[in-house]
């Protein structure tokens, strides 16, 4: 039909075919998938601006850089050899080799990660990212890693941004091809918060190997390791990293707690590198890892292991660079930081800190600090887009060495409590965080223990129950899903066994597994499953959208359905995907390539009898209208 406008027009057919003639009829030659897209964006665009997006408040103006960011830097130099090249090229054993032998400490870069989940809910679109992507290769070329995927980004992508997680990892890929990516990937619950089938974890961890990601970051949330060993052996098979991970809690050097020992965490470290880990990570999720105790962890397991250490912490507490700086003594291999803009607090301490507290220092990191900074006012500019998801920290927070909240729950768990109408009571959820990890044994804490923690805490207060109530009339109250799950030993066993009368109030005299739930689990079947998801998603699934369907499945078909009606809207600038636009606003799409939609909003009506709204744009010049049901 497209072609037949064109010959059918009287303009065309009286030899004018020029490019006058394509400026006077420009819809002759808008493809039938534009005009579609170009709807459902406008359908996108019409809604949230009229009915807000969760979370987001009404703002008076838009934010906006005020500098655009330019890519101004010359291609890597030939004598840099990256982390990427030494793996692809000599493998597992020269990369641990070549980590083993340098002398400076290395870094991951987690802006792209655990920055954004720990600072503003998970909530950095991959349009976002990408802008920076070439260029941050080009500038930091030393770094180990980018930890850029995995932990809460994979669910979060498809339920709050109307993004399909795979994409994320293929475009970033594509820009930063000698670049380590690094994935947080939470052992038997993989990117989820329950356990899966063994054959699931593999094939995930398969499929992630297979898009893009070179290390894995395995960690099971109770330091069990049976939950670890299938996805350590998974990635072997990939001949990609394994991190085995320790997760640290309380305080080794405090003699009276003596359930994480120096001994404890030795030990664990040493069972994860006997079953194939290729580097062992601390995971210190919480940000309660205390310099001296950094000092003396690392030293331990620098000289018990023989693979490299790499460190992980948050800012929490405002003592992260103390930390990193008695670890770096202690000769740890790589430690986690994120650009400046985006670190500190819930976060990872910066990335150029530490660089300007290890002057003088012969591991001081081997970066260029120019470029650090560089690349550091780009996500300045972009970090006030998600000031509304942002969890209003401001200053370092020292009662975490307390709660021992993870750094990507804080945020979290606000936004639950405020969900619940219990804001205004957070210094008691805090509070009862810490006294329900004290009833459940003091457990590890992080997703998804954290979460059982997390919704217990809620539950207690949101019913104004003490822990006598719940040891006391506990059979008569419903407990939240996630803690029966785990007394039933559904996520695993934590160290030193449930507390016994507890389990038994709460499961209600039912038994507990004892033994690895993936040992139980009935092997996922892939093709019956690709089967079943066809008709839904109206065509043959990708092995991707099978696994997303397998882990999130109600999330994964919501996705579904909002991307069939609004496209791709991970097009839009951020400020509009999150506010929607003003009257007499203008705003630029780029579709593709040299195709761009300039959009204006004319007008709106008031609602209709039945609340729908008529919003009047012009799309390139082209007055165009829409409905939108107002549901306020
Ligand atoms: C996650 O699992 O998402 C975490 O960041 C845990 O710290
Ligand atoms: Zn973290």
């Amino acid at each position: 039909p497209f072609m037949l406008n064109v010959i059918d027009h009287p303009m065309f057919q009286a030899g004018e075919a020029n490019t006058r003639f394509i400026d006077l009829t420009p819809e002759l030659f808008k493809f039938p998938d534009d005009t579609q897209q170009e709807d459902k964006m406008l359908k996108y665009i019409g809604n949230t601006t009229v009915n807000g997006f969760p979370d987001v408040a009404q703002h008076s103006k838009k934010y906006y850089p005020d500098v655009e960011f330019k890519d101004d830097f010359a291609p890597i130099s030939k004598k840099i050899v990256t982390a990427k090249d030494v793996l692809d090229e000599q493998g597992v054993a020269g990369l641990q080799s070549w980590l083993l032998a340098k002398k400076e400490v290395l870094l991951t870069d987690t802006t792209m990660r655990d920055a954004h989940q720990s600072l503003f809910a998970t909530r950095m679109r991959t349009k976002d990212m990408l802008a920076v992507a070439e260029a941050s290769q080009k500038a930091l070329p030393e770094l180990f890693s980018y930890e850029m995927w995995g932990g809460a980004t994979f669910d979060v992508a498809y339920r709050f941004l109307n993004e399909n997680p795979w994409d994320r990892l293929r475009k970033l890929r594509t820009a930063m091809p000698r670049t380590l990516f690094q994935m947080l990937f939470r052992g038997s619950n993989a990117v989820g918060y329950q356990n899966y089938p063994d054959n699931v974890i593999r094939e995930f961890i398969l499929e992630a190997a297979k898009s893009g990601i070179d290390v894995f970051r395995i960690f099971d949330s109770l330091n069990w390791v049976p939950q670890m060993e299938k996805s350590i052996q998974a990635v072997k098979e990939t001949g990609k990293i394994a991190e085995g991970t320790i997760c640290y809690t309380g305080d080794i050097m405090d003699p009276k707690r003596e359930k994480y020992s120096l001994a404890y965490y030795k030990q664990l470290a040493l069972d994860l590198q006997s079953i194939g880990s290729d580097i062992i990570s601390i995971k210190d999720m919480a940000g309660v890892l205390k310099p001296e105790a950094a000092y003396e962890l690392v030293a331990t397991l620098k000289d018990a292991l023989d693979v490299p250490v790499h460190l992980h912490t948050h800012d929490t507490t405002g003592n992260g660079i103390f930390t990193y700086a008695r670890a770096v003594d202690a000769g740890v291999d790589v430690v986690d930081v994120a650009t400046s803009a985006l670190s500190g607090t819930t976060s990872q301490p910066s990335m150029s800190s530490l660089y300007y507290a290890l002057a003088h220092n012969d591991r001081q990191p081997a970066v260029d600090i120019e470029n650090v900074e560089t690349i550091n006012r780009y996500w300045q500019g972009i970090r006030p887009y998600y000031q509304d998801f942002s969890n209003g920290m401001t200053g370092p927070q020292t009662d975490i060495y307390q709660t021992q909240m993870p750094g990507g729950q804080y945020s979290n768990l606000q936004q639950q409590a405020k969900a619940l109408g219990l804001g205004d009571r957070w210094e008691e959820v805090k509070e009862m965080y810490a006294t329900v990890n004290d009833m459940f044994g003091d457990i590890i804490k992080v997703t998804p223990s954290s979460k059982v923690v997390g919704d217990m805490a809620l539950f207690m207060i949101e019913n104004n129950l003490t822990p006598d109530d719940v040891y006391d009339h506990g059979e008569k109250l419903d407990f939240p899903e996630s803690v029966i799950n785990f007394f039933a030993g559904n996520i695993g066993q934590p160290v030193g066994g449930f507390p016994k009368k507890l389990q038994k109030i709460i499961l209600k005299g039912r038994q507990g597994l004892t033994v690895r739930p993936g040992s139980l689990a009935k092997p996922a079947d892939f093709d019956a499953t690709k089967a079943e998801l066809a008709p839904k998603i109206g065509h043959e699934p990708s092995e991707q959208e099978v696994l997303s369907y397998i882990l999130y499945p109600k999330v994964f078909l919501d996705y579904q359905m909002q991307h069939k009606q609004y496209g791709h809207v991970s097009l839009l600038d951020t400020p509009t995907f999150f506010q929607g636009m003003r009257l007499g606003e203008t705003v630029d799409v780029a579709l593709a390539k040299g195709k761009t939609m300039i959009v204006k909003l004319n007008q709106i009506s008031e609602p209709d009898v039945d609340g729908i709204r008529t919003l009047y744009f012009s799309i390139n010049g082209q007055n165009q209208e829409i409905t939108v049901k107002d549901n306020s």
